[in-house]
């Protein structure tokens, strides 16, 4: 398999909703897509970097310009066997991972279509039916929140997690355990907190949580696995698990008991794989992270979901809690009983709506040869 060209192209489009985190408010998304040229198959991935560079120091454009520069000169003519190949030429870029997973997943959805297997199928999937979580951010008042949970668990959401930070924790968790005493419930602090907290995050406790996501700060493993020893609750990890040895360290450490796994944030599949399987071989069950994305990026998560050890509901949902009108048909839809039905189609398994990415992209860009300093 060769890349013959590499088309980005970025997409602006609304959230049907603003969605907050302890680091801000988004209300519209700018998208960056990969598209690999490949002898006749086009292979397509989302770039996970988001607006700016507040969940990790990578945001669009830095995306964009270590694509152009640095990343697509090192796989662009270059013969690969299999798509994992393309993560040891990129290695030379440091860090970038969410700019090196696009490219990377990209061909391994060509290489999907090619074999004529499902993206999933490749992966070493073995799960036909995923379990699905919800994600919902902070909101203008409790009232809001609680109507929002309501809807998803009606939906049929197997589990809800709500983001959290100072001022926002334990009166909202106090009031949703009041109403639900028994669903499977999360917070996620996005490293909104310190260890000066401790006295604070206690509190959290009470509420038979199934864990709490990224505490301290993002790039932190030691402080967690001490906040963790003091802790009832399991801590999960998301920023600060960048690759797979930081998820060997946070384990032995004993920093967390769960692992979220985002495939952009750890620099795409075959790392998310060894992450993956380490949390396997130490019985540390793992979940699929997601980072608001349209439907390619969504059916990326869906397929490495498939795995064995994603073990507890992601936050892979519906397009349509995002989209006004999601880029891929059919959109993702999750059954009355929270789950997500793998497809049996070569590739992702979800189609390109070209004509509505088309309408959408304010700036695209082919790339063909080895330009800059590669
Ligand atoms: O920390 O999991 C997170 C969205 C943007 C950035 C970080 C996070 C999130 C989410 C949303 O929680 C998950 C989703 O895509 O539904
Ligand atoms: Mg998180």
């Amino acid at each position: 398999m060769r890349v013959e060209a590499i088309t980005l192209r970025e997409l602006q489009m609304p959230l049907k909703h603003f969605f907050e985190t302890s680091f801000g408010r988004v209300s519209s998304r700018r998208i960056l897509l990969v598209t690999a040229h490949c002898e006749g198959v086009d292979g397509w991935a989302e770039c996970v970097a988001a607006e700016g560079p507040f969940f990790s120091y990578e945001w669009i454009d830095t995306a964009w310009a270590v694509i152009r520069g640095f990343l697509a000169p090192v796989v662009l003519n270059t013969e690969f066997k299999h798509a994992a190949e393309s993560a040891a030429r990129m290695d030379r870029v440091r860090g970038h991972p969410m700019a090196k997973a696009s490219i990377e997943n990209a061909l391994w959805d060509a290489e999907a279509q090619k074999k004529a297997q499902p993206l999933w199928h490749l992966l070493g999937g073995t799960l036909t039916e995923i379990n699905c979580g919800v994600s919902i951010g902070i909101q203008d008042s409790h009232e809001q929140l609680l109507e929002k949970i309501e809807t998803e668990l009606a939906a049929g959401y197997q589990r809800i997690k709500v983001k959290v930070k100072p001022g926002w924790d334990v009166d909202v968790l106090a009031k949703i355990r009041q109403r639900w005493p028994n669903i499977l419930l999360s917070c996620d602090a996005n490293s909104a907190y310190r260890p000066k907290d401790l006295d604070h995050l206690r509190q959290f406790d009470d509420f038979n949580l199934l864990m709490i996501e990224q505490p301290l700060w993002d790039d932190d493993i030691f402080y967690h696995s001490q906040l963790q020893r003091e802790l009832k609750t399991a801590i999960c990890l998301d920023e600060s698990i960048r690759h797979v040895r930081d998820a060997e360290k946070a384990v032995e450490m004993g920093a967390c008991r769960i692992i979220n796994i985002k495939v952009g944030r750890v620099g795409g599949f075959s790392e998310a794989i060894e992450i993956h399987n380490v949390c396997r071989q130490n019985n540390v069950p793992v979940w699929c992270g997601g980072m608001l994305e349209t439907g390619i990026g969504r059916a990326h998560n869906v397929a490495l979901s498939t795995l064995p050890n994603f073990r507890l509901p992601g936050d892979v949902s519906a397009s349509k809690r995002y989209w006004q009108e999601d880029i891929v048909e059919p959109e993702i839809e999750v059954s009355a009983r929270g789950t997500i039905a793998v497809r049996d189609l070569p590739g992702r398994g979800y189609a390109i709506r070209q004509d509505l990415i088309d309408r959408l992209t304010v700036r695209q860009e082919t790339i063909r040869t080895g330009a800059a300093s590669a």
